[in-house]
């Protein structure tokens, strides 16, 4: 796969990268197919909040030896099974890693990669990927099937933010300055992408989980 040179960040926001069309439409559908042979294997599940209990309108999977969990009774935290079938996650496609190698700027490959299904009408408020101890890796991410709607602030949820377009085989590169800014989904657009044949969305994120030093 070659690096889009045509690609440049549209927003002057120190680490934040956005590289539009990074995958190809047949990469696109590798990784894709990819993602469908985790999900047979450690299925998509309703996530709920710490203490409230409510459900988050995304549905979630992970692969790679760390996956990101949220439920009532453990909150927000990373573990290597699966919360329902209690399995170690499926390893990460190849295509994620390489993704990574190419833009994360980083020395060792992303230990969780978190799957998040968009079906029409879901999204994603205002957050930081803070349960990272090592914030000097960036979180990557890619987006497959309908367009969505995505903003990205500073350091406090109330500040000025920027809003752009994420669209199939974008890549997102929150590192530097930009690894703590809030950043959400406001809405996704039906229908806006022929890729998933049931519809919606799919964005996998990319992390780096334990502090350099601490890994075997
Ligand atoms: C999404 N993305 O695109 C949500 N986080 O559905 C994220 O929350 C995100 O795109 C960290 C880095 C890049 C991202
Ligand atoms: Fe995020």
């Amino acid at each position: 796969m070659s690096i889009c040179h045509a690609a440049r960040p549209r927003i002057g926001r120190e680490g934040f990268l956005h590289l539009p069309g990074y995958l190809d439409a047949s990469r696109q559908s590798t990784l894709l197919g990819q993602i469908r042979d985790v999900l047979a294997a450690s299925p998509l599940y309703v996530p709920t909040m710490p203490r409230t209990g409510k459900p988050f309108s995304v549905r979630m999977s992970n692969c790679g030896p760390l996956g990101w969990v949220s439920d009532q009774a453990g909150g927000y935290r990373y573990q290597a099974e699966h919360p329902l079938t209690g399995k170690p996650w499926p390893s990460m496609p190849e295509l994620l890693l390489e993704v990574w190698r190419q833009v994360a700027d980083y020395p060792l490959p992303p230990e969780a990669c978190l799957i998040n299904y968009y079906a029409p009408g879901a999204k994603m408020g205002s957050h930081r990927d803070a349960d990272e101890e090592d914030a000097r890796a960036p979180v990557v991410s890619v987006s497959l099937g309908d367009d969505a709607a995505f903003h990205i602030g500073g350091l406090v949820r109330a500040g000025p933010k920027e809003r752009i377009v994420l669209r199939s085989g974008d890549v997102v590169v929150l590192g530097g300055a930009a690894r703590m800014a809030y950043h959400g989904i406001d809405r996704v657009h039906p229908g806006t992408s022929p890729l998933l044949a049931e519809g919606g969305r799919i964005n996998l994120t990319l992390r780096r989980v334990r502090a350099l030093g601490a890994e075997r």
